[in-house]
């Protein structure tokens, strides 16, 4: 998706930040406290004294340049939450070519991260950040350590991103109200026409590829990571959010997988989701109208 989609209307989107930075207010003051813990202890000996409360791990939070409107960013957005890793999203809608984001970087896509040990400090493309941030915090549940079944997800994950997600983007684009890449049918001067055959046809072409996610990578399972979603079930639930734009008629098999994602993940994917489904709504709205 490119700068010039419009921008949404802000209503539908969850006030996350402000949610994500409320505190439980710990207000127990020295007044509050009894005084009579002096008097009462027993003298604290190495074998007696309490230990001292282990204060919880800090979550590690990373810094994310995102849109809301985009199921490439909503990945990312819900495997953060999802991993317990707390992202500091910063809306980038507007932002992506302005000389200060061009310079960090030059593709000027978003999900984008920040982070100090990324050798040009900043990562794009969604499937490469939730591998990093995977390996980087050892989070196998969602991206298996063995080869063999960390080749299955990177298998998906590829196969999503050059074979359905182009057919996703040229079946929905247009409705979404996004630019299209030069080169294709709805990019070009056409007939509108032409541009409605083609964007049927990038729609009837979706059934194949999603029924091999089905069949081939889920094989039985629940999920592509087998019990659990994997970062490709991630990519692929958020990836088919889109379709609701022009009404795609999910197979049974989808939308129970679908609902069984959101299940699973809770609030980690619902957030970010209401995101996505409020622009969805937005311009459905708008076209209706
Ligand atoms: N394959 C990339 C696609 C990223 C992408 O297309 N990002 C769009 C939003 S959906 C973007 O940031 N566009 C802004 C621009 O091109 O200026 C991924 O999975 O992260």
């Amino acid at each position: 998706m490119a700068k010039t989609a419009k921008k949404p209307a802000t209503k539908a989107a969850p006030k996350a930040a402000a949610k994500a930075s409320a505190r439980p207010a710990a207000k127990a003051t020295a007044k509050a406290a009894p005084k009579v813990a002096a008097k009462a202890a027993p003298k604290a000996t190495a074998k007696t004294a309490p230990k001292a409360k282990a204060k919880p791990a800090r979550k590690p939070s990373i810094k994310l340049s995102m849109l809301r409107p985009s199921v490439n960013n909503m990945t990312v957005r819900v495997f953060a939450r999802a991993a317990g890793l707390e992202p500091a999203e910063t809306d980038a809608w507007g932002h992506t070519r302005s000389p200060e984001f061009l310079a960090r970087n030059p593709a000027h896509l978003t999900p984008m991260i920040e982070d100090k040990g990324l050798p040009r400090g900043v990562l794009w493309e969604s499937c490469a950040i939730m591998q990093y941030l995977a390996n980087k915090h050892g989070l196998d549940k969602f991206y298996p350590k063995a080869p063999a079944k960390r080749a299955m997800v990177d298998s998906a994950m590829f196969y999503l991103i050059g074979t359905l997600y182009p057919y996703v983007a040229r079946a929905t684009y247009p409705a979404l109200g996004f630019p299209q890449y030069p080169g294709e049918v709805g990019h070009s001067d056409a007939h509108p026409d032409k541009k409605s055959e083609a964007q049927k046809a990038a729609a009837a072409a979706i059934a194949e590829p999603l029924e091999v996610f089905h069949s081939f990578f889920r094989d039985g399972k629940p999920f592509i990571g087998g019990n659990n979603p994997s970062i490709a079930d991630i990519r692929l639930a958020a990836t088919l959010e889109f379709l609701a734009v022009i009404d795609y008629a999910l197979p049974k098999w989808a939308q129970d997988y679908m609902a069984a994602i959101e299940k699973k993940l809770g609030k980690a994917y619902a957030e970010p989701a209401r995101d996505v489904r409020g622009y969805i709504a937005h311009v459905k709205a708008q076209a209706a109208a």
